[in-house]
């Protein structure tokens, strides 16, 4: 606990897919070795979100905001974090802002300084982003999508103050090097940090950084043009879904297999870019799974799933892609329909909703600097 009597939260923000959770469940463990108390606050669109049960899964203390992003649903965001102070007394919050969503030095960090009803004080922002992509964006090679989802992307960057260049390790070693340096030259004002959040202590460096007693947030807000802004949240797709695949159990693995591999070859072959996969995994007596797929390939996935126990999978689907929302559903519960029926089972969906995200409507939007 800091010395003024306040805690710290931390804000991760930065793009679909990008390792925001990764990284905040490698902190967060980090830190609860040392005897820190730590919450979590995810965040999204949607209501049925795979982020909320992996965290849970981790064993760490987690609320969410869901059904849009922090800034449209600021209330609930303190709410939320007095739920935290309430059950868990922890010194370190993170919250998860959702992959779609800029502004928000304006939109939360602002309202926490001056309008807060909680004892949490706003203690960092970081921004992350996938070094693959950023390398492709700072060599100004086309991004599979469409411009206005790239003025997010790019926004999004724009507003941090530290920027995590996450994902390093799938850029070859003197292209890390060089990435990190044409980094610094493009953005002069921002502290740079190259991460592999998967390595042991991967995290180590972001953590020490955001954990010295300096604050470390943007003050300027951003000047973003919420028109840009609310089209490319707009032409992306949200599903988010539970549903049960019964099969016999020794075809329970294939069956995902095949649903899965046939999810993403109909997305390649309408050419339509994926900004976060994610599928929870459950069959009776084995260990949940996770499986996440994001914008640059995941190549022989597949290898590392282990059996599954039972032929009933129960699966929490969550969707991020561009493309039309109806039709996003109707493709992927298609191909476990298919895989299902293929292995001599049957599909069936519990909760299903597809959605294109609202126009940004912030709560406050603090703009003086
Ligand atoms: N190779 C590699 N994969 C990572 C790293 N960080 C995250 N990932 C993977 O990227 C995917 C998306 O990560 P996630 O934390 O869910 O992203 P989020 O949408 O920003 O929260 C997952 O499959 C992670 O395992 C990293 O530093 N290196
Ligand atoms: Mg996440």
């Amino acid at each position: 606990m800091s010395a003024d009597n306040t805690y710290r939260l931390h804000l991760v923000g930065g793009f679909l897919g990008s390792g925001k959770t990764t990284a905040i469940i490698a902190a967060a463990k980090a830190l609860m070795k040392r005897g820190v108390r730590v919450g979590v606050v995810t965040n999204d669109q949607g209501k049925y979100l795979v982020d909320t049960a992996f965290f849970k899964l981790s064993d760490l203390p987690t609320v969410e905001v869901n059904g849009g992003c922090f800034c449209c649903n600021y209330n609930d965001l303190e709410k939320q974090i007095h739920t935290l102070e309430q059950q868990v007394k922890p010194d370190i919050i993170f919250a998860e802002s959702v992959g779609s969503c800029a502004d928000l030095v304006a939109t939360v960090i602002k309202p926490l300084l001056q309008l807060r009803q909680t004892a949490y004080i706003p203690a960092s922002l970081s921004v992350f982003t996938d070094a693959r992509l950023l390398r492709l964006r700072l060599k100004d090679l086309p991004l599979p999508f469409s411009d206005n989802v790239i003025y997010i992307f790019d926004q999004q960057i724009e507003e941090a103050d530290l920027l995590i260049i996450n994902k390093i390790d799938l850029v070859s070693p003197p292209i890390q090097q060089e990435l990190i340096e044409s980094a610094r030259q493009r953005y002069p004002t921002k502290e740079i940090i190259g991460q592999n959040s998967l390595a042991p202590d991967g995290i180590t460096a972001w953590l020490n950084r955001i954990e010295n007693r300096n604050s470390m947030y943007p003050i300027v807000p951003l000047s973003i043009d919420y028109q840009r802004y609310g089209a490319g949240e707009a032409q992306l797709a949200w599903l988010d879904e539970t549903l049960i695949i019964s099969v016999p159990a020794e075809h329970a693995r294939a069956t995902l297999i095949e649903s899965i591999n046939d999810i993403l070859a109909n997305l390649t072959a309408h050419k339509i870019t994926i900004g976060h996969l994610k599928f929870l995994v459950s069959s009776n007596a084995g260990p949940d799974i996770k499986l996440s797929f994001t914008t640059v390939e995941t190549p022989k996935w597949d290898e590392n799933l282990p059996s599954l126990h039972s032929g009933e999978i129960h699966l929490m689907v969550n969707a991020r892609v561009e493309m039309e929302a109806q039709a996003l559903r109707i493709l992927i519960n298609n191909c476990f329909e298919q895989a299902a029926r293929k292995f001599g089972g049957s599909m069936h969906i519990e909760q299903s909703d597809a959605f294109h995200p609202k126009f940004p409507q912030p709560t406050y939007r603090i703009l003086d600097s």
